[in-house]
């Protein structure tokens, strides 16, 4: 790291408070920057956006339009515009669904896969249900990697979009994410990618990829909560309706009819997180201030080592393939006949913090066969000494269950 690790702690002083947090997965921890910024708001300059002609309503509008160009910037969109805040990944593709299926016939067909987490699941297959739309989903192989000869089955010249994460929150694979953007071209459907799991570890480029929409949450990237959003292609946005009225979306009103704002803010109805979304412009410049890549080589460093010291461990099986390239942030695992619950709590005892449960993506669980694992998921200030203090806790977890 060009930054120590030590330095990159530093800015998180909540790891002084005795946790070993290996939940990032779950919500990133908050640099005091960060804090900072959304602090500074309440106390400097707390005023509504696009308003007042007053200084404070001036501050606040420009720093939430700069956190726009920032985070456009950031996944590299073409025009500022194409960048939209919302509440976060879940709030971001519940828009997308209801909008672009909005216009789509009975017969026509969704394609999402197997490692969804229920954000890109669950709004598909209602849309679907509404519509008399046909709903697949695309398997995976025995270690969990999606499997690219059943997307080439299942995507089709009937398909109207193919919704997949670039990464698996449950096991943290990898998805082929250029070559799934290609197949739903090719077959004339739009690719919209949850990038939950994703952008917190990897230098974002929707252009590169190819998608057409990516959604994203602030509070996995070290952002606030209740923040986060998508970039859509100009031309989507141009041509979709929005689907959630009032406020900063409107141009005008009169009794027979409304008009819509200009982009992005047609898409941005009501008061928003003001406060939360100048912190997530912080937040991205926080992560390009660590480097990008360095971010990507340390959680790969982190996960291939989580893995190496797992392999070690008897009677514990970790979930997802064996190669760490596969892979990136996550390992998932389970202890003999133990419920993951009962593997948290234990750990917990050793003031470890992971997640365990099912993981908001049942459907995987059903073709993995299991309840549900104990998750530890890694960040940018994320130890060696973390993963060899949750290894010991596991074979103390292991000592009370005598496995
Ligand atoms: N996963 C986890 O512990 P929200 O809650 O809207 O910020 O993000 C939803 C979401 C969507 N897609 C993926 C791939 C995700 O991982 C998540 C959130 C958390 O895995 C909370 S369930």
């Amino acid at each position: 790291m060009a930054i120590s690790l030590e330095q990159i702690r530093a800015d998180f002083p909540i790891l002084q408070n005795g946790a070993v947090y290996l939940d990032s997965g779950a919500t990133s921890l908050t640099p005091t920057p960060v804090v900072e910024a959304v602090t500074k708001y309440y106390t400097d300059y707390n005023a509504n956006i696009h308003r007042g002609l007053y200084d404070w309503s001036v501050e606040a509008t420009e720093g939430y339009e700069g956190a726009h160009k920032t985070l456009a910037a950031f996944v590299n969109a073409e025009h500022v515009e194409e960048m939209i805040f919302t509440a976060g990944t879940t709030s971001a593709l519940n828009v997308i669904a209801s909008m672009t299926t909005a216009n789509m016939q009975p017969g026509e067909e969704i394609v999402t896969t197997l490692l969804e987490h229920h954000s890109n699941f669950v709004p598909w297959q209602k849309a679907a249900e509404a519509k008399g739309l046909v709903f697949k989903t695309i398997n995976v192989q025995e270690d969990g990697c999606l499997d690219l000869e059943d997307a080439k089955q299942k995507i089709t010249s009937k398909t109207r979009v193919v919704a997949f994460t670039a990464v698996s929150n449950a096991l943290g694979v990898l998805t082929p994410i250029k070559e799934l953007c290609a197949l739903a071209h090719e077959n004339g459907a739009i690719a919209v990618v949850d990038g939950a799991q994703h952008i917190p570890h990897f230098k974002v480029d929707v252009q590169d990829m190819g998608c057409d929409f990516y959604a994203f949450s602030g509070h996995k990237m070290y952002g606030p909560t209740g923040t986060g959003g998508f970039y859509a292609r100009r031309e989507h946005l141009l041509n979709m309706e929005p689907v959630v009225f009032g406020g900063d979306m409107i141009s005008e009103v009169t009794i027979q009819a409304s008009t819509w704002n200009e982009l992005p803010w047609k898409f941005e109805a009501g008061t928003p997180h003001i406060a939360g979304g100048i912190g997530l412009g912080v937040a991205a410049d926080y992560m390009t201030s660590v480097g990008l890549e360095t971010i990507e080589q340390h959680e790969q460093d982190m996960t291939a080592y989580a893995l190496e010291v797992f392999g070690t461990l008897d009677g514990v099986e970790v979930y997802g393939p064996t190669d760490p390239l596969k892979r990136i942030g996550v390992v998932s695992f389970g202890i003999g006949g133990m419920h993951p619950h009962d593997v948290a709590e234990l750990l917990n005892r050793k003031h470890i913090a992971v997640r365990a449960g099912h993981h908001c993506a049942m459907p995987l669980m059903d073709h993995l066969a299991i309840p549900g694992t104990t998750r530890a998921s890694f960040g940018i200030y994320t130890s060696k000494d973390d993963i060899d203090a949750l290894a010991e806790a596991v074979e103390y977890t292991k000592s009370i269950f005598t496995v």
